[in-house]
């Protein structure tokens, strides 16, 4: 049993813990490293929170328990759940067609109806733990209707959503046949937050066309609805980073830096290095960056003694079709490229398709000359930003799709158009070969932005605003 007592309730679809069981069998937990529980970390302690999610594995019938000071509420999920609600409809409807169709949704009735019935298990999770008029924050898009049901089920609770990933224009969006029932249950919230003001913009227009709802600037106007009374919620860009004195103090550790001179000699000291790290996936635009560094070594603007790429792809929903189709087509590329123009003693790329420790990572990024971010679409993009974080030694080039929200804060990183390949070549060589002064100027700006608008100050602004609703 668990109280009804908790002030604060994050409700995500993985917990903030992964399950290690050890070869004797016994289990343990170890917080994952996301930014995200770094951030709420401290509003958890203080506030008496509570963290409902599933997690990761199949069937796992699980008591709430303590961790680090956190209550984790666990919600078991069976291997249809998984399959229907997590990588069907939230893997295989909505991603794809969240990030503008970059692959094509695929829509199934019963995925929907699973999405339903996993929704509602985690709003009735969220109800049972909420103390009276309670703060709960639900993230991103696969829980979208857990704010409607929660308000169904406690109409005193003050409810916050955050959605990860981009939300598409309406000539996108109108394509689910169920898009009326997804932006009522975002309505639920009292504040849904975006990754960029396009976002929040088109959220309101879908509001505007699906429901004829009026919006004035961020705030929606939701008339009464049986019982509820009506209401404002507001829909407004939060745009989400890193904590970056804990990446900047990792990537200033002298084990981080030793390594990452290593790294620099093991790939056989080239005066440059190009780095791409991603989940890999789609959104990524890795046959894109591949593809523009193929034609420069083709068109001898490069060499393999000079440029190395070091491409990073770490293994992610491997049990989706278009995932499994994306890994080959991405390693015949790597292949054929190598096969070109690799040499003996140097690679053109190397792919490396793991998991790294965040030691690691760092030191990757200690070691790049240039970082490759060229999603399609893509909400923000944290690596953009960790990257930036790590280079306390002010140098390093940070070259940045148009796509991906964190352009729209790292201005001074030189911003392409993966889709155009000639821009995208000309835009490598130009990191390639941008003076030192420029690169600095260039870093400082950056590191400026990455500082001010930490993670911490994320969740601080949105629930802000959240407190503001509760008070009005
Ligand atoms: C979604 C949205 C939005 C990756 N490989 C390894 C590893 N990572 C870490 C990176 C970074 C995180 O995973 C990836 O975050 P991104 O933001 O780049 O992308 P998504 O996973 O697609 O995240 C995105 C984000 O949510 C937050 O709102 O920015 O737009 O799509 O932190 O470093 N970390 C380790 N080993 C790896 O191999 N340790």
């Amino acid at each position: 049993m668990v109280d009804a007592s908790y002030e604060f309730v994050v409700v995500s679809n993985r917990l903030p813990v992964d399950r290690i069981v050890d070869a004797n069998g016994e289990v343990a937990w170890t917080q994952s490293p996301g930014g995200l529980v770094t951030a709420l970390e401290p509003v958890m302690r203080q506030a008496d929170g509570a963290w409902v999610g599933w997690a990761g594995a199949p069937d796992l019938e699980l008591e709430p328990f303590e961790h680090d000071g956190i209550r984790i509420v666990p919600v078991p999920l069976s291997a249809l759940d998984i399959e229907r609600y997590y990588e069907g409809f939230s893997n295989d409807t909505l991603w794809p067609l969240y990030h503008d169709v970059i692959a094509q949704p695929s829509y199934h009735r019963e995925w929907w109806e699973r999405y339903v019935a996993v929704n509602r298990r985690f709003a009735e999770a969220a109800a049972r733990v909420s103390g009276q008029g309670a703060t709960v924050w639900v993230q991103d898009y696969q829980l979208q209707l857990v704010p409607r049901m929660l308000r169904e089920l406690r109409p005193d609770l003050v409810i916050g959503f955050f959605n990860h990933i981009p939300f598409p224009n309406y000539g996108i969006y109108s394509q689910l046949p169920w898009r009326q029932q997804i932006v009522e249950g975002l309505l639920g919230a009292d504040v849904v937050g975006f990754q960029r003001v396009a976002d929040a913009g088109n959220f309101q227009r879908a509001v505007r066309r699906v429901l004829g709802y009026k919006t004035h600037s961020t705030s929606i106007e939701v008339p009464a609805i049986g019982e509820q009374p009506a209401r404002h919620v507001i829909a407004k860009a939060f745009p989400i980073s890193i904590d970056s004195a804990s990446f900047e103090a990792l990537a200033a550790r002298p084990e981080v830096r030793e390594r990452a001179a290593q790294i620099r000699h093991d790939l056989g000291d080239p005066a440059t290095i190009l780095l791409g790290v991603d989940r890999l996936d789609y959104t990524k635009g890795i046959r894109h960056r591949l593809k523009a560094f193929g034609e420069l070594l083709a068109e001898r603007r490069v060499a393999v003694e000079d440029v190395s790429l070091v491409q990073v792809a770490s293994p992610s929903r491997e049990r989706v079709a278009a995932y499994m189709q994306l890994r080959d087509e991405i390693e015949l590329t790597v292949g054929r490229i190598n096969g070109d123009y690799a040499t003996i003693t140097h690679p053109a790329i190397t792919y490396l398709h793991h998991g790294y420790p965040r030691e690691e990572m760092a030191a990757l990024y200690l070691a790049a000359d240039v970082m490759l971010v060229t999603a399609l679409r893509d909400g923000m993009n944290l690596v953009a930003k960790e990257y930036v974080a790590a280079r306390s030694d002010e140098d390093g080039v940070l070259v940045l799709s148009e796509f991906a929200g964190a352009a729209d804060e790292l201005k001074q990183a030189l911003l392409v158009n993966p889709h155009d390949i000639e821009g995208l070549k000309d835009t490598v060589m130009a990191a390639i070969e941008m003076p030192r002064a420029e690169r600095r100027r260039r870093m400082r700006a950056l590191r400026r932005r990455v500082r001010e608008n930490d993670v911490a100050h994320w969740s601080q602004l949105f629930l802000a605003e959240l407190a503001g609703v509760g008070r009005s």
